[in-house]
């Protein structure tokens, strides 16, 4: 018996050393080096996991010319006063840019309250006129510009409702939807101050005929929160519509799964809710969540597809992503210093375009601007960019931002890191 171990357990190494062999023989097919001029097409050759990664997950092995790929660049604008930064006015969480009646609009959410937010945590404590988060207590306010840069508010879109209208208590996280002619704003609507239970809330939507309104309260809830124990329950965020198919295609976020043990502990995703009518009924797309990182949402239509912007959150943050049935995200690029919660001006957003021309610029906005927690308020910015087939920007296609030591410098150790790394030293001295 022990002979015939012996003799299985020899037999056994001997073929895995064989097949490694093999492999490694298999590999070695590749009669050439791998070229110093890299070819355009995947070669007829045995390839690493990476390099045929390049060849089947991307558009471009090169950045620079990957119509996906773009660093960002942001420019403060002009009009916009926020008190002195003293956290009692904020604007934030920008639709996306129209271009109508000669001029740019924007819709933002507006809070300007007697005193600064008391913070989630404290949410307790808010009331009529105390703001629980930095988005609580809030309308839904706009602005017109000639060049993007400089901006003209125009005062407010849709107010709070009368309690107990859907967002009674806050009406925030707008965007924009021209659909046959008529526009619509979907926000987030709340009934409650944010933070009590969590950042809860469905979305509702207002209609106007022009941009600058009037726009009419549909008090209906049209992005309702998901079943108990679905993944949407409680948080329907940054709608975000666009036009394909002939249909309304609207994406959202999620924020679920947030366990105390865990530090940062919500997850977001991100769905998709598809209308044939403005005002509905929203059918959720069975596949949701359809974006598996990613806070607010960004997107635009781009060749027969959509792309989004994955920002902030989730193992696939920091990227681009493409899909080309509008439902099956891939990632496009990997990039830096994205825009937060950006509104692009978007040519094509409504056309139910087949040729998506992609996006150049548009508004997203700083939160904690000040820098300061206790003077909490957030600012609109304009970020520019090059995702779009008709510009080639090279200067927007460079490979990394070079930050600056004291950049890094101000990523310091904190003293409980500092402690960790002490008694690490010390126990090497034992
Ligand atoms: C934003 C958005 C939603 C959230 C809060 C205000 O960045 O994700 O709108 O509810 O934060």
């Amino acid at each position: 018996m022990r002979i015939i171990i012996i003799f299985l357990v020899a037999s056994f190494w001997f073929i895995s050393c064989q097949q490694s062999s093999t492999n490694i023989a298999s590999e070695s097919k590749n009669k050439e080096e791998f070229p110093f001029f890299i070819p355009n097409e995947k070669p007829d050759r045995p390839l690493s996991a990476a390099v045929k990664r390049n060849y089947e997950a991307y558009e471009h092995i090169r950045p620079e010319q990957n119509e996906l790929y773009t660093q960002f660049k942001y420019t403060k604008l002009k009009g916009f006063d926020y008190n002195g930064g003293d956290g009692t006015l904020t604007r934030r969480d920008p639709s996306k840019v129209i271009f109508e009646n000669g001029k740019y609009y924007v819709w933002y959410t507006y809070r300007n309250t007697p005193v600064k937010s008391v913070g989630m945590a404290r949410a307790k404590e808010a009331n009529d006129t105390i703001p629980s988060a930095d988005w609580d207590l809030a309308e839904i306010w706009y602005a017109t510009s000639e060049d993007g840069f400089t901006w003209e508010e125009q005062g407010v879109a849709v107010p709070r409702p009368p309690k107990p209208h859907v967002g009674w208590r806050s009406v925030t996280t707008t965007d924009i939807l021209k659909f046959k002619g008529k526009y619509y704003l979907y926000f987030q609507a709340f009934m409650e101050a944010s933070g009590l239970r969590g950042d809860f809330c469905p979305v509702s939507v207002a209609y106007a005929d022009s941009p600058d309104g009037p726009w009419t309260h549909s008090n209906k809830i049209v992005i309702p929160n998901g079943p108990k124990g679905s993944w949407d329950q409680y948080s329907i965020h940054d709608p975000y519509p666009l036009v394909h198919d002939g249909k309304i295609y609207l994406y959202y976020k999620g924020d679920f799964d947030k366990r105390p043990e865990l530090k940062p502990s919500k997850i977001r995703m991100q769905g998709l809710a598809i209308a044939e009518d403005p005002l509905g009924p929203f059918i959720k797309h069975p596949l949701n969540p359809v974006i598996n990182s990613g806070h607010e949402t960004t997107l635009f239509p781009f060749k027969k597809g959509v792309a989004a912007l994955v920002i902030k959150d989730g193992m696939e943050r920091n990227t681009i992503q493409y899909a080309e049935d509008w439902v099956n995200f891939e990632i496009a690029s990997i990039v830096e210093m994205m825009p937060v919660a950006g509104g692009p001006y978007i040519t094509d957003a409504f056309t139910d375009t087949k040729d998506g021309r992609g996006i150049t610029w548009g508004i997203s906005h700083f939160t904690n601007a000040g820098g300061d927690w206790k003077n909490n308020h957030s600012i609109l910015t304009r970020f520019d960019c090059d995702l779009s087939v008709d510009i080639h920007d090279d200067q927007m296609k460079e490979h990394y931002i070079k930050y600056s030591p004291e950049d890094h410098y101000k990523k310091r150790l904190s003293a409980k890191q500092h402690a960790r790394i002490k008694e690490q030293n010390n126990k090497l001295k034992q």
